[in-house]
């Protein structure tokens, strides 16, 4: 707490107390928060921005929604931590919940993103030793190009950035990379080693590679090609899931979503193993879940997957509060919507501004604009420069990739204002060409 013998900071005092006390390993904008409601954040002067980061699509319902706040705030003076040594009066009626919003039946609740994939890796392996067959210690599992799935050193074992890899060897063994978004490669592979596959595991658009959406039929082709050959398919919605594309999942198929999503069975498909993070909790904690069917679940008894913190009471609580909030506020819908009309509007300003931007894509409100020039140019990151001094703030990916990702809460004439704060930028920079 702040007290009055505790004067607070300025941003740059903010900033060098990060260089000097804290480890290098992120470069962020100079931006320092210091508070955020709805699609606002508020820096240490007291300036406005709006937030098209959502902290990586964790905050979808909002900075500090008001219900998800008061829940976390009500379970924490109840009971927030009994480890799973016991039972606890929150977690069945939250895997309950999770399962039937989700339509697969069991859920096992970890807390960040890297530890469900971490899971989902594990469940898959077990799974293709006892059900599957496949001889001890030989499992592959079959990941994309350019993946991004966390940063643990399974994790990074099979990803093909050199910054997030390099010199944290040895690897982990057992993962085969195919080009994303290519069916036949990806049919090559699964029939090279049929017998030896566990499981394919994708994004069902790559956040981390610039918002790279695959071609239509993609994912439904690859889940099909799994099936043929009994292999799972693990989704991992971390970063799209829970409304933010536009449906709630990206991978919808038959997800009981009572009319959230579109449901379009010829496109949609479902996974066997469905990886949850981030917007789980709308930000307001580390909360995650792997979810599959029992026949796959099951293979995991007790003493062979957990954590301390996982399945806690505060982000059963909390959780589920988070996932009503996106129900009651039909945020799947509004950011179907607003993506729509985001995308419209941007792709005036890319018709406008050849020189400068060379295409705007993506789904519902995971969108980006991809810049007229080299990764190893500045100019993405002078962009979202300037954009935060108009009070819009976006980071940029890959160089010369900007991702644009408000929180669902956004309206309309919100999106509208920060089009027309884009489109200043870019006639700033467009007369500097
Ligand atoms: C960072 C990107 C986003 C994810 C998918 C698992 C995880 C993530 C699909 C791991 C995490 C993050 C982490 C963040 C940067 C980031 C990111 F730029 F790398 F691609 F969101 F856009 N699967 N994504 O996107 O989840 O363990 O972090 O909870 O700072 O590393 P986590």
């Amino acid at each position: 707490m702040t007290t009055a013998t505790t004067p607070r900071l300025s941003s740059d005092e903010y900033m060098k107390l990060e260089d000097q006390y804290g480890a290098h390993n992120y470069h962020p904008l100079p931006v320092v928060l210091s508070r955020g409601e709805g699609v606002h954040v508020w820096d240490a002067e007291g300036k406005q921005y709006y937030d098209f980061l959502s902290a990586y699509s964790a905050v979808n319902q909002g900075h500090c929604h008001p219900r998800i706040i008061n829940k976390l705030v009500e379970q924490a003076r109840t009971l927030t931590l009994t480890s799973r040594a016991f039972y606890n009066d929150q977690l069945g009626e939250y895997e309950r919940y999770l399962s039937d919003y989700f339509g697969l039946e069991k859920v096992l609740p970890m807390n960040t993103g890297a530890e469900a994939v971490e899971t989902a890796v594990k469940i898959a392996r077990k799974w293709g030793y006892e059900k599957k067959g496949i001889p001890s210690n030989e499992a592959k599992i079959v990941v994309a190009g350019q993946n991004f799935h966390g940063r643990t050193t399974t994790i990074i074992s099979f990803s093909s950035d050199p910054d997030a890899k390099g010199n944290f060897g040895p690897y982990t063994p057992g993962f085969v990379s195919v080009p994303y978004s290519d069916v036949e490669a990806m049919r090559a592979e699964l029939d090279k080693d049929t017998d030896k596959i566990a499981a394919v595991m994708l994004e069902p658009i790559q956040g981390e590679a610039g918002v790279f959406v695959p071609t239509e039929g993609y994912l439904k082709a690859v889940k099909e090609l799994c099936a043929e050959r009994n292999i799972l398919f693990i989704a991992d919605e971390i970063q799209t899931g829970i409304g933010r594309t536009g449906a709630l999942l990206r991978i919808c198929g038959d997800c009981t979503c009572q009319g959230h999503c579109e449901r379009q069975p010829e496109t949609y498909v479902t996974p066997d193993v469905l990886i949850l993070g981030k917007a789980l909790s709308g930000g307001a904690y580390p909360v995650s879940a792997v979810l599959a069917n029992n026949e796959i679940m099951e293979v995991i008894q007790p003493g062979q997957h957990g954590s301390t913190f996982g399945g806690n009471p505060l982000a059963c609580a909390v959780a589920t509060e988070a996932l009503e909030v996106i129900r009651d506020e039909k945020l799947t819908q509004n950011a179907r919507e607003l993506g729509h009309h985001f995308r419209a509007e941007v792709q005036k300003i890319v018709d406008d501004y050849p020189g400068l931007l060379k295409l705007v894509r993506g789904k519902g409100l995971l969108n980006a604009i991809v810049i007229n020039d080299s990764p190893e140019s500045k100019t993405a990151w002078n962009f979202c420069v300037k954009l935060a001094e108009k009070g819009m703030l976006a980071k940029p990916t890959h160089g010369n990739i900007i991702r644009f990702a408000p929180p669902l809460v956004i309206m309309k004439e919100q999106i509208e204002e920060c089009v027309g704060m884009i489109r200043s930028v870019v006639e700033e920079m467009d007369a500097k060409l």
